[in-house]
């Protein structure tokens, strides 16, 4: 890649006169565990504790006093942010400076995309400075593994592309109708029974514990935070399913493999529900890396509204007992969530006014508009997979919307941040996955990271025009969007 294609583009980059550093024969200096964030980002470099042959040297620092020195570098609402950086290239020097491992870890995330191939095949990162920080603190993708199930190193690979993209946040939705995919100990029939189970055309399977600890620890070394979800107390088929004993009449219901939503449901009058929610949250806390669980809440359209606040309350207080916070989808602002809840805002023809009333309350909004972000919707008639009941999304969609002009009523100081939304009732692999976020999942980043202000979409157009070559090394398929003047 080169400077003139960073993506998102950073606050401000300045290209200096002279030779390029030479990235490849470089050493790195700094604790041995920043320099593993160089090495994991790929940059070519001799590799940490292992000097380099040549004279370049990259210097990594975390600086207690980084805002003192730039106190320019805020989010949206003025805040301090962890993920800021600072990059100084210069021949023989590389500097990279971040208020926390964090910010370094989205430092090295841009050097990546700096190094430059040379004439002789060598590696080079042209002189410039870069001062940088995200507009959001949370910038993330919602992936539905429950419809079809996604192994272990597949979602690692979705995590190498997040953290390219200065993206932070893995949303996993781990429970629907058609399948369960977390072991939940107390309760091994819910993986036992709904593990085995998927959407039609869709894959099986389930995480057990301690491959799910390792996905974390794999996301978290990245600075990528993985948020568990449990949906209730509508898309509940397997657990139902698993467990008659949700159930009025005591019945298992049957396996569901169709992409209908909104017919099951939990029942507050049944004494094992409270249980079955207390474990389910606990593992759930247990599982995640961040501050927040996510309870779902999304189309429980057979429940009654009393029925629906209060097993919504139910699942919240079983969060907050483990001591997270709470998100839920838009519907859920209908119920009383506990203090600091997000609400994530997915679809315009569903009532807006839980969202109002939850921010009206002190609550915030996470960002996923189905018709912007909703990357499980075709980029034209002629795409192979996914849906269209948002519409189609062809990149100028996906790039062109502010987060802060979506809703009336909710401004910047409403919103935490962004997410993707990624559902699988017609995207079953790995490569139907990555065709479908690439190269929507690069604009989504620029829209969560970079000020309004700052973005142009024949800019963008332009910038993303290599990042091709990226995809098609890393094996990743992508959709040829007929808007982007490719370069390969
Ligand atoms: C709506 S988004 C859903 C999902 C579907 C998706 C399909 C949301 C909160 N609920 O259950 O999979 O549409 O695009």
């Amino acid at each position: 890649m080169s400077i003139s294609n960073l993506v998102p583009l950073p606050r401000s980059v300045k290209q200096l006169e002279g030779p390029r550093f030479r990235a490849d024969t470089a050493s790195i200096s700094g604790s041995d565990e920043l320099a593993v964030i160089v090495e994991r980002a790929g940059v070519a470099v001799a590799g940490p504790g292992v000097p380099g042959s040549g004279t370049g040297l990259i210097e990594l620092s975390v600086d207690p006093e980084f805002h003192a020195h730039h106190p320019d570098l805020t989010d949206s609402m003025g805040n301090v942010a962890d993920e800021a950086y600072w990059i100084s290239a210069r021949e023989n020097l590389v500097q990279v400076t971040a208020p926390t491992p964090l910010g370094l870890s989205r430092a090295v995330a841009t050097l990546a995309q700096l190094v430059e191939t040379n004439r002789d095949g060598s590696l080079g990162i042209p002189q410039c400075i870069i001062e940088d920080a995200p507009r959001y603190s949370w910038r993330g993708i919602s992936m539905d593994v429950a419809r079809s199930f996604y192994a272990i190193d597949e979602m690692k690979t979705l995590v190498d592309l997040l953290a390219f993209y200065r993206m932070n946040t893995l949303h996993l939705h781990l429970s629907d109708d058609q399948g369960w995919r977390l072991e939940v100990p107390s309760l091994p029939r819910l993986t036992e029974v709904s593990g085995v189970t998927a959407g039609e055309g869709g894959r099986s399977g389930f995480y057990t514990t301690e491959e799910f600890a390792d996905l974390v620890q794999y996301a978290s070394d990245r600075g990528v935070t993985v948020l568990p979800e449990f949906d209730v107390p509508g898309h509940t088929n397997a657990a139902t399913h698993a467990y008659g004993e949700l159930m009025p009449d005591g019945k298992p219901t049957d396996a569901y493999a169709g992409a209908k939503v909104g017919f099951s449901k939990l029942y507050p009058g049944v004494p094992f529900t409270k249980e079955f929610m207390i474990d389910v949250f606990e593992v759930a806390s247990l599982a995640g890396s961040g501050e927040y669980i996510h309870i779902g809440g999304d189309e429980a359209l057979e429940q009654s509204t009393e029925d629906y606040k209060l097993l919504v309350e139910q699942a919240a207080a079983a969060v907050a007992q483990t001591g997270k916070k709470v998100v839920g989808w838009q519907e859920a602002g209908s119920a009383d969530l506990p203090p600091n809840s997000v609400v994530q805002y997915w679809n315009s023809n569903v009532d807006p006014d839980p969202v109002l009333d939850a921010v009206a309350n002190g609550h915030r909004v996470l960002m996923s508009p189905a018709p912007h972000a909703y990357f499980d919707m075709m980029y034209d008639e002629s795409t192979p997979y996914g849906q269209d009941w948002a519409g189609f999304i062809e990149l100028p969609k996906a790039y062109q919307w502010d987060p802060a002009e979506q809703l009336a009523g909710i401004d910047e100081s409403g919103i935490v941040g962004v997410e993707a939304g990624m559902w699988t009732e017609r995207i079953h692999t790995l490569d139907e996955l990555m065709y479908m976020l690439l190269p929507r999942i690069p604009a989504l980043a620029e829209v969560s990271w970079t000020p309004q202000e700052s973005r142009d979409w024949d800019d963008f157009k332009s910038r993303i025009a290599d990042h091709s070559e990226y995809w098609d090394r890393s094996d990743l398929k992508w959709h040829r969007s007929p808007e982007v003047n490719w370069k390969i």
